[in-house]
């Protein structure tokens, strides 16, 4: 098993876990997070807590802050941080990540349902937004981080932040050690309460159903991806940011490119841009299922460092799982015969007027 870890190092790609990430004949159903029972709720918390005491399989290093099959995720996320983001298989990417997180779930920590979604366009406008069943105590998330002043000559000062201390109920509070990794890149043990820095402004203005019909508007792939990701200041946002600065704030780990899937929200958040994207393929599926581009390098939408992505770009998640090309997540509901996914969601949002 050691030799074997750490030839998989060596080489870069994983061949520990199973070629393709689901083996089922028929797509399990995401659903809505305030539709699920209690006890599926419940359930899923208790699958994600599973998730973050199994050991990780990325080889240690030293001072390793991977400790779990969570940090395994972070961990490959940190590493390629600039190469998924801002880039024509950011939402490829993320699709397959996502997959891969409901696998673990379901086959490492026997969880029964699928991913759920967060649709926040049902949290907005900005005065709904802290009272979103997800935050609940009990059968929810948790809530905000305490209130920490801010610095008024910081750049990358949210608009509307709220919070910014450790989180003050729900499941993950109270857990000193809950994030073993960042901030920003750092990989070294460092032991963090989960954060969140609430802006229910950012939330109000860029996750409405305002925003989600002007991102389904768009008319093709090229487009549809820059208006989901947006820029890179705070005034070009887009549904993405939407939701980790929404949640995050300036000091929350959601809001940190980096290690922002240290807050479990953010599998929730990332379901529903996953879900966007179905939502914008299914309104023209047959062109769709294949329209794929957008930059290799980070924010290289002139073309000067590279071409466009295309279908048989790769796609990794580390230790997880095997390498997958981009064609091959460009269907969710391919189970098997036509790709590596096999989900589907019970809803997906139509174009209006
Ligand atoms: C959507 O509505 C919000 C809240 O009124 C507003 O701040 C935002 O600019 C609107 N966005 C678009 C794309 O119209
Ligand atoms: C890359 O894709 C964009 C659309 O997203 C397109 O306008 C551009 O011409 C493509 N560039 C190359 C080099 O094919
Ligand atoms: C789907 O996309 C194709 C290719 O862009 C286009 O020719 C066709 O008209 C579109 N169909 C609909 C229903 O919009
Ligand atoms: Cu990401």
């Amino acid at each position: 098993m050691h030799i074997f870890k750490s030839i998989t190092a060596l080489l870069g790609t994983s061949v520990l876990v199973g070629a393709l990430p689901q083996k089922q004949q028929t797509p399990i159903v995401r659903k809505e997070w305030r539709t699920l029972s209690k006890h599926e709720k419940s359930s899923y918390i208790c699958a994600v807590k599973c998730i973050l005491r199994k050991p990780a399989l990325t080889p240690a290093f030293d001072n390793t802050g991977v400790l779990s099959r969570y940090d395994d995720l972070i961990y490959t996320h940190i590493q390629q941080t600039f190469s998924i983001h801002y880039t024509g298989h950011f939402l490829a990417w993320h699709r397959y990540y996502l997959a891969i997180y409901e696998r673990m779930l379901r086959e490492e920590c026997g969880y029964k349902g699928a991913q759920p979604y967060w649709d926040w366009t049902l949290d907005t406008p900005a005065g709904n937004w802290a009272s979103s069943p997800v935050f609940d105590p009990v059968t929810g998330f948790g809530g905000n981080g305490e209130f920490i002043q801010g610095d008024p000559n910081n750049p990358f000062e949210v608009p509307g932040r709220t919070g910014g201390g450790c989180v003050q109920d729900g499941p993950f509070a109270g857990i000193q050690d809950m994030v073993h990794l960042g901030p920003a890149d750092s990989v070294t043990y460092n032991p963090q309460c989960l954060k969140r820095d609430f802006s229910p402004y950012f939330a109000g203005r860029y996750l409405g159903m305002n925003q989600t019909q002007l991102t389904l508007a768009a008319p093709d792939f090229g487009s549809f991806d820059r208006v989901v990701e947006g820029g890179p200041s705070f005034e070009a946002s887009g549904l993405h940011g939407g939701g980790h600065y929404g949640v995050g704030g300036t000091y929350g780990q959601i809001g940190d490119l980096y290690v922002s899937l240290a807050d479990p929200i953010f599998y929730l958040h990332h379901a529903n841009l996953d879900r966007v994207w179905w939502s914008w393929q299914k309104l023209n599926l047959t062109a769709r299922l294949t329209d794929i581009s957008g930059p290799i390098f980070l924010m290289d939408y002139d073309n000067l460092q590279g071409g466009n992505v295309t279908l048989d770009f790769p796609l990794s998640v580390g230790v997880s799982a095997a390498d997958v090309t981009i064609g091959d997540v460009m269907n969710i509901a391919g189970c098997g015969t036509n790709g590596a996914l096999c989900y589907e969601y019970d809803q997906v949002y139509t174009l209006q007027g």
